[in-house]
């Protein structure tokens, strides 16, 4: 029987990938609570501190690189902050507690509770800015996409790539105004654009597996800290992206140089954001096409659905929970 050798170093000890979805869980769950509310910093705040109360168990070192915030804006899980037990491997940490609060409050398909984990410095520190991306999924080419070139050439280049004509191929993009131009572009190919309100996360994994979302790329415009944990999402899952922040203003250079980022031009590629051996999780907040949502069930079990996946093996686990014990959702 084939067997997997994972190498000791750099691999991250393999039961944290179990680990991380209690993390996402829980907030998953206390962002549900909210749902529907229209209480979009309430049900952002109630998953940031249930994700900061379980990440405080973690057997690791931990600094958050992608957090709410920089330090002097987000009182909590804020880039730099020190998470875990402190007695474990020294690693870095992205979350986005509730990816979609307007997702949530709208009660609307797609809202996660998600987190990335790899060694220590092999995380990209992005600013919270903006960030142009472009993701495929796994089997094209290398560079058979390029960010600087038009979206319709993007499109025609894939079909080719994949052997269809433009007009089987989705494109997933953000519904905004700015994205205008791109979307006519993709349309103007026979290419069909699937629009989401938020949520670009989950966007860009869809890529990862076509035949089963129906998207073959993800373009445009979205936070950079989402284009990070796709780009760990895609580390584990294949696929290619090829990214760059949006440095518009003296302030923002200033902001991006502190973190480390030297060329204000340069393209990320999805090692450049994520290397080594890591880790993504997902809860369901609100059912979406990737996860289902957070169920409460009359008789006080609490279903939740999360995918974990590990770069160093590839493994994609999917785990639907039922809680009974509901006093961990709220208690330390
Ligand atoms: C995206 C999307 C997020 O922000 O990154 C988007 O993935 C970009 O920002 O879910 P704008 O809303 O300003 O366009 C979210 O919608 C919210 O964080």
């Amino acid at each position: 029987m084939a067997t997997i050798t994972v190498p000791a170093s750099p691999a991250l000890e393999r039961v944290l990938s179990i680990e991380i979805a209690r993390v996402t869980e829980r907030a998953a769950v206390a962002a549900a609570r909210l749902r529907g509310r229209g209480a979009e910093k309430k049900s952002d705040q109630a998953a940031v501190d249930a994700m900061r109360r379980e990440l405080g168990k973690l057997l690791v070192d931990g600094t958050v690189v992608i957090g709410e915030g920089e330090m002097d804006e987000a009182p909590m899980l804020f880039i730099g902050e020190k998470v875990g037990t402190m007695k474990g491997p020294k690693v870095d940490i992205a979350v986005d507690p509730l990816e979609g609060t307007t997702l949530c409050a709208k009660n609307m398909p797609g809202a996660i509770a998600t987190l990335a984990m790899a060694d220590h410095g092999a995380m990209l520190h992005a600013p919270d800015i903006y960030m142009d991306k472009i993701g495929i999924g796994p089997g094209y080419p290398k560079n058979v996409v390029d960010l600087d070139a038009p979206a319709d050439e993007n499109i025609l280049a894939l079909a080719k790539a994949k052997g269809v004509k433009p007009d089987a191929i989705t494109a997933m993009i953000l519904d905004r105004p700015r994205h205008a131009d791109i979307i006519a572009a993709v349309r103007k190919t026979g290419a069909a654009v699937s629009l989401i309100t938020d949520g670009d996360v989950a966007g860009v994994i869809h890529t990862a597996e076509p035949d089963k979302t129906g998207i073959d790329i993800y373009l445009g415009i979205g936070g950079a800290p989402e284009g990070v944990l796709a780009a760990a999402a895609l580390r584990c899952i294949g696929g290619q992206m090829q990214c760059r922040l949006i440095l518009d203003t003296d302030e923002k250079r200033e902001r991006a140089r502190k973190m480390g980022v030297t060329d204000p031009r340069m393209i990320y590629g999805i090692e450049d954001m994520a290397k080594g051996d890591c880790l993504f999780a997902a809860t369901g907040v609100t059912t979406g096409s990737l996860l289902s949502g957070v169920k409460f069930r009359k008789d006080n079990v609490i279903e939740t659905d999360t995918v974990v996946m590990r770069s160093v093996t590839g493994t994609v686990r999917y785990i639907r929970a039922e809680h009974r014990q509901l006093d961990k959702f709220f208690l330390d």
